[in-house]
C-alpha cells in the first residue's frame, strides 16, 4: 500500500528577515510537488495552508529585538505542532512546507508529542541561537535551541520538545555558524557535520552516521530541510544563502539514505524565497528532493 503523505503548507515569514518566504508553500505545489509524490509512489493529500496572521495586521516591529515577531511565531508553530501531530496519529506522514525555519519548532514538538524521535538538520547554518546570543534577533536563527529548551523564549515551554534529547540531534553541512553559536553548540550533546566533514568522507558516510545519531534509541526522525544547504547555484532562491553548499546529487543522495533508513516520521521544505528565486527552480528543486526523502526511485 502506497504511504499516505498529508502537506501542511506553513506560510509564515516571522521568524526571517526578509519578506517573502511565506510564499513557499505556493511555490513548491507550482513547482509540482503532487507529481513529484506520486512518482514516489507515495499517496499526497493536500491539507493547504495553516491560517497565519498576515504581517499587515500586525505590528511591524512586534516582540523583542532579540526575538523579534515571538508571538506571532509562538501562534504558528504552536497550531503547526497540533497539525503535525493529528497527521500522525492519523496514520499520516507529515509534510510541512514553510515558511521560514522558526516553523521547526512546530513540527519537532507535534512529532515529538507522542514518542521519542531525532532530527536530522540539513542546514548551512546552525540555527541553535538563542534570543540571549542571536546576532540577528531572527527566530529562524534559533528553532534547535527552542526545541531542546535551550535559551529563555519568554517562557520556553511552547518551544520545548520534552522527548527530543541532544545526543539524537545532528546537523549537517555547516558552513555559517556565529561564534556564541559555535560554542553553544560544541557545549551540547548534538553531533555536527561541517561542509568539509562531506569534503573529507562523502556525503554518504555522513548521512549515515547522522542517521545513526537521529535513530539511536528513538522512535522515529524528523528531517528538516533548509535549502540554503543547497550550493546557492542550484538553490538561489533562499533569504540566506551561502558559497560552498552541497550539490544536486550530494543533496539527492542524502534524500535517498533518509528514504532507505525507513525512519523518517516527519519531514519539511523551508527557506524557499520565490521572490528571490529563478524561475521557481529552488522550490522545483524542493519537490524532487521530497520525492527522493520519500523513495523515488528511477530504476
Ligand atoms: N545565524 C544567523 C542568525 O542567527 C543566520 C541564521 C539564518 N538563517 C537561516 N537559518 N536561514 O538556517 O541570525
Ligand atoms: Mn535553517
Ligand atoms: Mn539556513
Ligand atoms: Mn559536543
Amino acid at each position: 500500500m502506497a504511504k499516505s503523505v498529508r502537506i501542511i503548507g506553513t506560510p509564515t515569514d516571522y521568524g526571517a528577515n526578509r519578506r517573502g518566504v511565506d510564499m513557499g508553500p505556493s511555490a513548491i505545489r507550482y513547482g509540482g510537488l503532487t507529481k513529484q509524490l506520486e512518482a514516489a509512489d507515495v499517496s499526497p493529500s493536500d491539507a493547504g495552508d495553516l491560517t497565519v496572521p498576515h504581517l499587515a495586521t500586525r505590528d511591524a516591529d512586534a516582540g523583542a529585538a532579540n526575538a523579534k515577531h515571538i508571538n506571532e511565531v509562538e501562534e504558528v508553530t504552536t497550531t503547526l505542532a497540533d497539525a503535525v501531530s493529528d497527521a500522525i496519529s492519523d496514520g499520516v506522514t507529515p509534510l510541512v512546507l514553510g515558511g521560514d525555519h522558526s516553523i521547526a519548532i512546530g513540527s519537532m514538538v507535534g512529532s515529538a508529542r507522542d514518542a521519542d524521535i531525532g532530527v536530522v538538520w540539513f542546514d548551512a547554518h546552525g540555527d541553535f541561537n538563542t534570543p540571549e546570543t542571536s546576532p540577528s534577533g531572527n527566530v529562524h536563527g534559533m528553532p534547535l535551541a527552542a526545541a531542546l529548551g535551550i535559551g529563555d523564549f519568554e517562557g520556553v515551554k511552547w518551544a520545548n520538545a520534552p522527548r527530543l534529547k541532544e545526543e539524537n540531534v545532528a546537523i549537517v553541512g555547516l558552513r555559517d555558524v556565529d561564534e556564541n553559536e559555535t560554542a553553544a553548540i560544541h557545549d551540547s550533546d548534538v553531533t555536527a557535520y561541517t561542509m568539509s566533514d562531506i569534503d573529507e568522507r562523502g556525503i554518504t558516510d555522513v548521512t549515515l552516521d547522522a542517521l545513526d545519531v537521529a535513530t539511536s534509541g528513538t522512535d522515529g526522525v524528523h528531517v528538516s530541510l533548509d535549502l540554503d544547504w543547497l550550493d546557492p547555484r542550484e538553490a538561489p532562491g533562499v533569504g540566506t544563502p551561502v558559497r560552498g553548499g552541497a550539490t544536486y546529487r550530494e543533496a539527492h543522495t542524502a534524500m535517498e539514505l533518509v528514504a532507505e533508513s525507513g525512519a523518517m516520521r516527519s519531514l519539511e521544505l523551508v527557506e524557499v524565497n520565490p521572490i528571490l528565486d529563478e524561475h521557481n527552480e529552488t522550490a522545483t528543486l524542493a519537490t524532487e528532493l521530497a520525492a527522493s526523502a520519500f523513495g523515488k526511485r528511477i530504476l
